[in-house]
């Protein structure tokens, strides 16, 4: 399975204003685990007042943060780089005992981009070139005259960080270190389900010395609750979201109330389209792995798949032969998941798929049949429209449709609300060129799959969010620009 002997024995607690608490708020709640479905710990539940006082401790510490020079903010995401690294297997056993996930993918992607994250966000303080104007230029009644115009950075103030359960660490931080870097102080709520790897990181922090109050963490759920008590908050600034895009609209919502700007990474419902001039091996390998990596628990998993039709048969009858020899992959983050991604599993069926492979619930004789595992699916046969087709599952499935010509398959990848990823596979030069721009996502991978440079923008457009973090990206959002008008 995978997972550490040991699990973790983190005891999540709220940060807030330099102290660790668990008390007060409303109660806890059970921390499950994922591959039995057992209780391996509880969550103290924030209340409005824990809420109030992480957004006026993170208020109390921006002018010392946010002033603090770039050196200072640069050192401290280092030494929040080698905290994380001096406590790696740690963070290893907390992510995987949360989220049930392959340690292999925790040990070799989830926690190796947090360190990334932070050093990353170091490096990139001293390259932050802006534009300086020194000309004559015309004014309003007659004032004209020579004018140095430059402009200068300033942090939003208090940033409200929320992040979903899929990759906690890796996503917590891909927020939390640009903020700091960009001198905002931070509230941040995880997850319910996954608070282990951010009470860990409130700890290095805490280690790092960062000043009283620069990042706080809540934990709690979100609808009526924590999340919703700090999104709406009129202390906060700034709201970087991660999650769904339903979750999304209901954030943007109570933002609009005090117009809180937001960075959105939402839902996704991204396709895969499969030339038949594309190297087969590569393009199925890498349907496997785009479908099916994390159980398709990832934002950018492939859940569409075109196929051109001369090669559609073979295509599918060797995806349903890897998916079927898929082990050792993790489950549903929670029984509520995995029933919703099973509700869509019968669905498909009613709809009048075809099952290649999986559909269903595995059996493995073990603890692992009271956790909430599901096969490996694929599907075809579904119409365009299908919802199966249509809505996020999120989870390990995909559905193979055939395609005549690159116009159509153009067409059926874009037709979609959501617009965050999509894959193309094809060996001629031309026609990627010619097909990635005009796919509607964010990200277009041609012949690879989440190769990702973490300087390169990150986002969706339609549904999958609003904005784009990465690089300067974050640093953009998580700082204004001022301009100054200096006559001469
Ligand atoms: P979710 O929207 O249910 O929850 C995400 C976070 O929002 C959690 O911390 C939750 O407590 C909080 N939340 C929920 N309702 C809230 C409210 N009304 N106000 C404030 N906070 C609230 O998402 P999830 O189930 O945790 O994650 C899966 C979803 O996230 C999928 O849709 C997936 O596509 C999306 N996702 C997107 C990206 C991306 O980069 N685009 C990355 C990962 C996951
Ligand atoms: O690779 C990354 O940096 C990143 N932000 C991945 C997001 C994946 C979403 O589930």
């Amino acid at each position: 399975m995978g997972r550490s002997a040991a699990g973790s024995g983190v005891k999540p607690a709220h940060y807030v204003g330099g102290e660790f608490v668990r008390e007060g708020g409303v109660g806890s709640f059970p921390l499950v685990d994922p591959v039995d479905g057992s209780v391996r710990g509880d969550v103290p539940e924030a209340d409005r007042a824990i809420v109030d006082a992480a957004v006026g401790a993170a208020r109390g510490a921006l002018g010392v943060w946010g002033s603090s020079s770039v050196e200072e903010r640069a050192a401290a995401m280092r030494r929040i780089a080698d905290g994380i690294e001096a406590r790696f297997e740690e963070f290893v056993d907390a992510e995987v005992a949360d989220t049930g996930k392959p340690r292999e993918l925790a040990a070799t992607v989830d926690i190796p981009r947090a360190v990334g994250n932070f050093r990353a966000y170091a490096d990139l303080l001293y390259g932050r070139p802006e534009r300086s104007y020194s000309t004559a230029v015309p004014g309003w009644s007659g004032g004209s005259g020579q004018a140095l115009n430059y402009t200068t950075r300033r942090p939003l103030g208090v940033v409200a960080i929320i992040s979903p359960w899929n990759l906690p660490l890796l996503l917590l931080t891909w927020k939390v270190a640009p903020a700091l870097a960009a001198g905002n102080t931070v509230v941040a709520k995880p997850s319910e389900e996954t608070p282990s790897t951010a009470t860990l990181l409130a700890e290095v922090i805490h280690e790092a010395g960062l000043p009283v109050g620069a990042f706080n963490l809540i934990h709690g759920h979100g609808a009526g609750a924590a999340g919703e008590f700090l999104t709406a908050h009129e202390g906060v600034d700034a709201i970087a979201f991660t999650g769904e895009s339903a979750t999304g609209s209901a954030i943007m919502r109570k933002a609009a109330e005090h117009i809180t700007p937001v960075s959105f990474e939402l839902g996704g419902k991204n396709p895969a389209i499969v030339f038949a001039d594309a190297d087969f091996e590569d393009a199925v390998a890498g349907t496997v792995r785009s479908a099916f990596t994390h159980s398709g628990q990832i934002c950018l998993c492939t859940e569409r798949v075109y196929v051109e039709r001369s090669i559609f048969d073979a295509f599918v009858a060797e995806l349903g032969v890897r998916a079927r020899a898929l082990t050792g992959y993790g489950p549903m983050i929670s029984a509520a998941h995995r029933d919703k991604v099973v509700s869509y599993y019968r669905l498909a069926v009613d709809e009048g798929a075809t099952v290649v492979a999986g559909g269903g619930v595995p059996s493995f004789g073990d603890e692992r049949d009271g956790g909430f595992h599901v096969e490996p699916t694929v599907l075809t046969g579904l119409a365009q429209n299908a919802r199966t087709v249509q809505e996020e599952v999120f989870g390990p499935i995909c559905h193979v449709m055939p395609f005549d010509t690159e116009d159509e398959a153009i067409a059926l990848a874009n037709d979609s609300r959501y617009g965050l990823a999509a894959t193309v596979w094809t060996t001629d030069l031309s026609r990627a060129h010619r097909v990635a721009p005009r796919v509607e996502a964010g990200i277009v991978w041609v012949n690879c799959w989440n190769l990702r440079d973490l300087r390169t923008p990150f986002g969706g457009i339609k549904a999958s969010g609003i904005g784009r973090e990465g690089g300067e990206y974050s640093l953009d959002f998580f700082s204004e620009p001022v301009n100054i008008c200096i006559k001469i």
